[in-house]
């Protein structure tokens, strides 16, 4: 069984499309909205997604939101595999059966859709992103023998492997954490190539300078703290 799980915050405009596009072999599509001041949550709902909303700002909360709400399910209703991706239509959600097939063929517990840049539209990822990410998957690879070659958005890892990580990151640093904590954990691990296109709507993150900073800076902490342990 497959959930989904899709932070968005003020994202009306493409929620919907990023529902709509998301493979009917999912069983339960979760979108966290952190009071989103435009109808993000009511056009996830009009579009059949289990809304939630989170007070506290910021993407890992609202991943952890997620989170907490599977594991007040009932155990039947227990997910095998969490997919993770954006709100803002930047990934393309019909490549999330590619991305889950390595876990239920291959038994591999964790998959990134890596954001190859003949995939990638222009404009879709900015310059700061792009380094940001060379920097901290290459850091990944020195220290940890990593072959991570990007942070993407849009992953998916099994239900248990997720729980056993302990995440605890409540802005910008999740996704590096889940990387860390798993190569730290010594998971199997796959990156699939996806698409990428340029996001509908305002940036929250990567494209605001405030954003990026903090983006970094909290990025580069986790690899180092994780490097010394
Ligand atoms: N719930 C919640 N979602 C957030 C928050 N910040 C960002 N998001 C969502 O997380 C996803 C990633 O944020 P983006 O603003 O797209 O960040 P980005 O992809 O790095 O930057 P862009 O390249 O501009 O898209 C989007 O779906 C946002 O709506 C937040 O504080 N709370
Ligand atoms: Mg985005």
């Amino acid at each position: 069984m497959v959930k989904v799980i899709i932070p968005a915050y003020n994202e009306e405009a493409s929620i919907p499309l990023v529902i709509a596009d998301i493979p009917k072999v999912v069983e339960e599509i979760i979108v966290v909205s952190n009071n989103s001041t435009d109808n993000t949550e009511i056009n996830a709902l009009n579009a059949g997604a289990t809304v939630l909303v989170e007070n506290k700002k910021g993407y890992g909360y609202a991943c952890l939101k997620g989170m907490e709400y599977i594991a007040s399910l009932d155990e039947t209703q227990k997910p095998d595999i969490i997919v993770f991706l954006d709100g803002d239509y930047s990934d393309y959600p019909e490549e999330l059966t590619k991305i889950i097939t390595p876990i239920i063929e291959d038994d591999i517990d964790f998959v990134i859709g890596a954001r190859d840049k003949n995939l990638r539209e222009e404009g879709s990822m900015t310059g700061p992103q792009i380094f940001g990410n060379w920097l901290a998957t290459s850091l990944m690879k020195l220290f940890f023998g990593s072959t991570f070659t990007d942070l993407g958005p849009f992953r998916a890892i099994k239900y248990d492997k997720l729980l056993a990580l302990e995440m605890e990151d409540k802005t910008y640093g999740w996704t590096v954490e889940m990387q860390l904590k798993a190569l730290k954990r010594k998971y199997s691990y796959k990156e699939i190539p996806v698409n990428y296109r340029n996001r509908i709507g305002v940036s929250k993150v990567s494209g605001t300078v405030k954003g990026a900073i903090f983006a970094g800076v909290k990025i580069l902490s986790w690899i180092f703290k994780y490097s010394f342990k």
